[in-house]
């Protein structure tokens, strides 16, 4: 097994990619050996450092990338958070919806929106990309597919967090169904931070590359905490909240979703690599993209992405501070603080 000795000799900090660069000939067959053996996993937020050990699971066994990432997030979709599964914070209705997608190595993708009462809307996104024709179910039918499936349909209900949470926002709302509400200079608005100054959405995006050397990603949320009913972020669209192609590289994005849809963030990245640029150069490149359009306003947002080539370097870049990620690799794991724009 190539590389694994020298692997396990690295720091924790290293990344795969540094510590092979030199010694790749990228596309040649000795390259794609030497990739072979060194899986790696990289997810957004705190939270990423746990869904990490899941994928491990899978990725330390020599496991397919996809069934990482989706073991992975499932870690996340079944703990008690503010923003991604059932017991995360709720629409501003009071009902809990939950957005998800998942990406292989093969341009097979899946993704299910405005889904409700269903404990792992990634394993129904999966089941979208397996077992039909299609890319993306969302809301009834989502959850029609998902019962037919055999998920089981859980309680309609609040996690305690979720019912506290709602009542303190509830408290300062006066809730108005307005059209662009999240715009704040159209009326009352959900906060961009919470009370406890963390931003007001959160997320879990994962990529990983097994040990063959193939990619792909997964991305699972409630969305912005007290959003408008109806309303679906960037995370279960493909190219926006995540993308995977696995010649260049797998990105996920986090953050305020409609500013990732508009410019195909993930996409934008996977792109940016294409061309040459190192995953943490490419994700800085989409968000000064992002701030270019947004102007002032981009100072009311937070935008980020996480990035790993196919040489197994990874990156991230935040559009503003306070964004961090977690890594796993042979040679250890690390929680990283990204670089910001503003
Ligand atoms: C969304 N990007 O719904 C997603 C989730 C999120 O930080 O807010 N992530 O916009």
């Amino acid at each position: 097994m190539f590389g694994r000795r020298k692997f396990l000799q690295a720091s924790l900090t290293t990344s795969l990619g540094s510590l092979l660069s030199n010694q790749l000939l990228a596309g040649s067959e000795k390259s794609k050996q030497l990739l072979k053996g060194n899986p790696i996993v990289i997810s957004t937020w705190d939270a990423g450092v746990a869904a990490n050990k899941g994928a491990w699971q899978v990725l330390a066994k020599d496991g397919r990338a996809l069934d990482a990432v989706e073991e992975g997030v499932k870690v996340t979709e079944a703990s008690q958070n503010c923003c991604v599964g059932l017991g995360a914070n709720p629409d501003r209705d009071g009902f809990v919806t939950l957005d998800a997608c998942i990406m292989d190595e093969h341009f097979n993708c899946g993704g299910v929106a405005f889904l409700e009462r269903i404990k792992h809307p990634i394993s129904v996104a999966r089941r979208v990309m397996e077992k039909t024709p299609h890319v993306m179910l969302v809301g009834s039918g989502a959850q029609q597919f998902a019962v037919a499936e055999g998920f089981p349909l859980e309680e309609q209900k609040l996690s305690e967090d979720a019912r506290k949470a709602y009542e303190q926002w509830l408290k300062k709302s006066e809730y108005k169904p307005v059209v662009n509400i999240e715009n704040k200079q159209h009326g009352p608005s959900a906060p961009s931070k919470l009370e406890n100054g963390q931003w007001n959405h959160d997320t879990i995006g994962m990529v990983a590359m097994d040990a063959n050397g193939n990619l792909s990603g997964s991305c699972t949320t409630s969305g912005m905490g007290f959003k408008m009913r109806g309303r679906i972020g960037d995370s279960p669209i493909i190219g926006a909240g995540l993308y995977v192609d696995n010649e260049v590289g797998a990105v996920a994005a986090t953050g305020q979703g409609e500013d990732v849809i508009r410019i195909c963030g993930s996409h934008t990245v996977v792109e940016y690599m294409r061309q040459g640029f190192s995953p943490e150069l490419a994700c800085k490149k989409t968000i000064e993209k992002i701030s270019k359009i947004k102007g002032a306003k981009a100072r009311e947002i937070q935008v980020a992405f996480i990035a790993l080539n196919k040489k197994g370097e990874v990156g991230a870049f935040a559009l503003q501070k306070g964004f961090s990620y977690a890594v796993k690799s042979r040679s250890g794991e690390y929680m990283k603080e990204a670089k910001f724009l503003i």
